[in-house]
């Protein structure tokens, strides 16, 4: 069980094509969740189960992917990137707290990154931008770089950047804070040596950190411009800072394919994008019909916000974040759109189109309800005593 503070709830957003479900099979993988890497083409992937996900090669429908990291839960939601599924997106965004904008290194900044960025924007929304298919051999980080400082400016921060051979070939990833380098041998993530044409551009890329460090709080100020150095963790409190107050947007990089830069990615989900109760506003009507903000409150009394219906031969499953308290399947609570009681159904942990019943779910966390027959997608449950 995992208590608010260590659940991240992220969407992957982003053109079609660009890597997202990729990704979400490569974090699986590297956290044990899975034993073999599928292939979209195979029709294998965790993300992409659907008879018609499979057939048309591309993500219909928002998936859940689940995986546990360091102590904290990271609940992965993969939408589809296609323009005709962007209701998906809004329900994902509705749930997650942060995101991260896939960029493919071949195609650039699209259509499909400039909408994600729009619905960023439009919501607050703190956000990391990952460089994907940088393996490919006719990728080109440096160009897609450019073009997203080009337009977004310095709050494009580079965190995770990539070494490459002579050949131009994308060899291994360094990480700019905490300067250690690493490259993937089958699968398998090996630290490596820094390459010394390397240092001078890291401690480059690092100083420009200090600088936006500096600018979240009056302390970091004063210490920057006296000259003293932050600590790894005074830089991650910062940074995380800069994150939530979309001042800084982290750039990653790395493959879905042979997963380079996955582990370092979720390092990051977990140390700079918000847990729940820091995460996304949500407003709340009280019973006398006032409007006030809703505190996401591991502590209150139970409350869950269904973000996503999904009906098929096997039964309803009514996804939900849990906002407030937490519920079990005994749980009576109201439904605030109709005022009717509701009496929870089993609930569900889900993962693709797997569902494993559980017993609990605690605030900040994402899973599904079965057979609510007369809940949909917007609605709250809540507590009756408010
Ligand atoms: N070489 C390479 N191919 C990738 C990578 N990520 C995704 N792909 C391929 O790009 C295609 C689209 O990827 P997918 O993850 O389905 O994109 P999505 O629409 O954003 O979910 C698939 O054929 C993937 O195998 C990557 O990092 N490297
Ligand atoms: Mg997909």
């Amino acid at each position: 069980m995992y208590t608010a503070n260590s659940i991240r709830n992220i969407c992957l957003l982003g053109h079609s094509g660009s890597g997202k479900s990729a990704l979400a099979e490569s974090l699986l993988y590297m956290t044990g969740v899975i034993d073999r890497i599928g292939r979209n083409a195979d029709g294998n992937t965790v993300c992409d189960f659907d008879p018609e996900e499979i057939r048309r090669n591309i993500s219909i429908s928002t998936s859940v992917a689940p995986l546990e990291y360091h102590n904290c839960k990271i609940n992965v939601l993969d939408t589809p990137g296609g323009f005709d599924f962007s209701g998906a997106v809004m329900e994902a965004l509705r749930a997650a707290d942060a995101a991260i904008i896939v960029c493919s290194a071949k195609d650039g900044i699209t259509v499909g990154f400039e909408k994600a960025w729009k619905y960023c924007e439009e919501r607050n929304m703190p956000r990391f931008i990952y460089i994907s298919k940088v393996d490919e051999d006719n990728s080109d980080y440096n160009a897609t770089f450019e073009a997203l400082r080009e337009k977004y400016g310095n709050k494009i921060a580079p965190v995770v950047v990539p070494i490459w051979d002579a050949s131009k070939k994308i060899t291994g990833i360094i990480d700019v804070l905490n300067k250690r380098a690493y490259e993937m041998q089958n699968l398998k993530r090996v630290e490596i040596q820094v390459p010394d044409d390397k240092l001078s551009v890291i401690e480059e890329f690092n100083d420009a950190l200090k600088e936006s460090v500096a600018e979240t709080s009056d302390e970091f100020m004063d210490k920057f411009f006296g000259g003293e150095d932050f600590t790894y963790r005074e830089m991650i409190t910062g940074m995380h800072q800069g994150v939530m107050d979309c001042s800084l947007f982290p750039v990653l990089c790395g493959s879905g394919v042979n997963c380079l830069g996955s582990l370092m990615l979720m390092d990051h989900i977990i140390d700079l994008l918000p847990n729940p109760v820091e995460g996304n506003y949500h407003k709340a009507t009280t019973a006398d019909g006032a409007t006030e903000e809703f505190v996401v409150s591991p502590g209150g009394v139970p409350a869950a916000f269904v973000w996503k219906t999904v009906s098929d031969q096997f039964g309803k499953y009514s996804f939900v974040k849990v906002l407030s308290g937490e519920i079990t399947s005994d749980t009576t609570l109201i439904n605030a759109r109709t005022g009717e009681t509701e009496k929870l159904g089993r609930l569900y942990a889900m993962c693709g189109k797997k569902s494993s019943e559980v017993k609990v779910l605690t605030c900040g966390d994402i899973g599904a309800i079965g057979k609510m027959d007369k809940v949909k997608t917007g609605d709250t449950l809540c507590d009756p005593r408010k």
